[in-house]
């Protein structure tokens, strides 16, 4: 089963949508492997976001993902990757569609509330830029077959 790297950045915490994230999340029917609630060192900020490195937003971004609390995660279930890009909508939150998180509860790119891992290899990736084996989970639920025949 696909795993996924999720953050909800310090706009969402502070905005207290954490219970109305995660009841999207958790209500599609996708498990939990794991989760922190920590505050992201400078450096881990600019690892995890070194792609973007040398653009213009690259150091507002680094202050506002270093500027409170988040929530690391970790998701799995059925092409999950993907389908939580599609959860989170789209980049710029005026592009994003009604009823995706960034759709419904976001005006802009600089305060989008969501990150979500873009595809197997940065998944990969970020689960191991901010866990450790003995934090994720295996585990099983009894309805397991409820959701994935
Ligand atoms: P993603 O989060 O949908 O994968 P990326 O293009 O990978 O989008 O950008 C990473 C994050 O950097 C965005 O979620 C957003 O927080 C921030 N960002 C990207 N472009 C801009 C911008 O033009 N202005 C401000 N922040 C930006
Ligand atoms: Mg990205």
């Amino acid at each position: 089963m696909e795993r996924t790297f999720v953050m909800l950045k310090p706009d969402a915490v502070q905005r207290g949508l954490i219970g109305e994230i995660l009841a999207r999340i958790e209500a599609k029917g996708f498990k939990p492997v794991a989760m922190k609630f920590m505050r992201i060192p400078k450096e881990l900020a600019e690892r995890h976001y070194g792609e973007h490195k040398g653009k213009p937003f690259f150091p507002g971004l680094i202050e506002y993902m270093t500027s409170g609390p988040v929530l690391v995660m970790v998701w799995e279930g059925e092409n999950i990757i993907a389908a939580m890009r599609t959860m989170m909508g789209a980049t710029n939150p005026q592009n994003a569609a009604v009823g995706t998180i960034r759709g419904d509860f976001a005006q802009q790119t600089g305060r989008n509330l969501i990150h979500g891992s873009d595809g197997p290899e940065s998944a990969r990736r970020e689960i191991e830029l901010f866990f450790n084996d003995y934090e994720l989970q295996n585990w099983s639920r009894s309805l397991d077959p409820w959701y994935i025949e």
